[in-house]
């Protein structure tokens, strides 16, 4: 027969048993040699059959206080382990709060950006349109158009990409080598609109526009890059002559230019799309740059031949266009001297201009 003695040394050796389990399996382990099926204290459960009703009852009592311990010693263990493996998993996924974020700087328009905005700004203030359109161009709307037909010798002034498509006319589009072909297409957009005024006997519209936006020529240095932006102007109407072209340009360069003491010179040019031509250049009388002629636009009277590939009888129509490089106009805006510095994608150079 077994002592109390005997079921102490049952619960303390349990208790060894369950303190030596290392992980919750090897625990449910131990567990099984003692409650379990055939464990020791099971066991003794069972050899309780051939005892008197007295003696089934103290040593009923005896064996289930020792089971309620082993129990409490097994739930106790089983709390450490769980425990144990709490604080390995808090340790593994700890998060140093005291780091400090990433920062996210804000963000900003490219400098060129803001000065085509600028300009837009300007010229919409003197009731001018804006618009753009295709970078991939027919060959009638970038030269012929304009007065440039083929293996005319003043193609040679643009050393134009080609695409490897060819358009109607069997010639291949090109990246167009300035924005010009869209006022080609913004007229042609809007004379239907004009014949219906022109019938109804209200006086003619005009075309007033700009066009920003992306060009290409086959040139690269530190002041020429493949892909450039211009910005060009058209103003047409009834009457509109040389004099309005030298106030608006005038206006428009003062205002850009935050300065009332800038001088501007024409200087006689050739274009084929304009007759007479002229260069535009721009004097400062202070500043770092004061009293250097500078170049900012080249410019005329509208050729009478554009004006009818535009649909319109020259004989009622007249006028100017202009065209600048916006990056031109950021350079000298920002005093900025290798044009390639706003092509490079290097945030030291353009976080200054947010
Ligand atoms: C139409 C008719 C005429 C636009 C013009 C220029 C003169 C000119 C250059 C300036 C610097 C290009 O970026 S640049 O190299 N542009 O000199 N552009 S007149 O003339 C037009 C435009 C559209 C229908």
């Amino acid at each position: 027969m077994t002592t109390k003695t005997d079921l102490d040394s049952i619960v303390d050796s349990a208790r060894e048993a369950f303190a030596q389990a290392a992980t919750p399996a090897e625990l449910e382990n131990a567990k099984a040699q003692y409650t379990g099926k055939a464990g020791r204290i099971t066991e003794l459960m069972k050899g309780m059959a051939a005892l008197s009703v007295d003696e089934k009852k103290t040593r009923g009592a005896a064996i289930n206080s020792a089971k309620q311990a082993i129990e409490a010693a097994l739930n106790e263990r089983r709390q450490a382990l769980a425990d144990a493996e709490l604080e390995i998993q808090l340790k593994a996924e700890a998060l140093d709060v005291t780091l400090p974020g990433r920062v996210r700087e804000p963000g900003g328009l490219h400098p060129v950006s803001i000065t085509i905005e600028r300009i837009e700004q300007i010229f919409a203030s003197m009731g001018f349109d804006v618009t753009d359109g295709p970078e991939i161009e027919s060959d009638w709307h970038s030269f012929t158009s304009l007065n440039n037909p083929p293996n005319h010798p003043a193609r040679s002034m643009q050393d134009t990409f080609y695409v490897d498509i060819n358009g109607d006319d069997g010639i291949p589009y090109n990246l167009r080598p300035h924005t010009s072909p869209m006022q080609v297409r913004y007229a042609h957009a809007h004379i239907k609109k004009f014949a219906q005024r022109v019938k109804a006997g209200e006086t003619l519209p005009e075309i007033r526009v700009i066009v920003p936006g992306r060009t290409y020529r086959v040139d690269s240095d530190a002041t020429h890059s493949p892909m450039f932006h211009q910005c060009e102007g058209l103003w047409l109407g009834e009457n509109v002559s040389f004099k309005d072209l030298k106030v608006i340009f005038t206006d428009f360069c003062r205002k850009f230019f935050e300065s009332d003491d800038l001088t501007l010179r024409f200087r006689p040019s050739f274009f084929p799309f304009t007759e007479p031509s002229a260069e535009i250049d721009i004097q400062f009388a202070s500043g770092p740059l004061a009293g250097k002629w500078l170049e900012v636009a080249g410019s005329g009277q509208v050729h009478p031949q554009v004006v009818r590939n535009m649909g319109l009888d020259p004989e009622r129509f007249i006028g100017f266009a202009f065209g600048m490089g916006a990056d031109r106009l950021a350079m000298l805006r920002y005093g900025v001297n290798d044009l390639r510095l706003f092509f490079e994608g290097d945030v030291r150079f353009l976080r200054q201009f947010r």
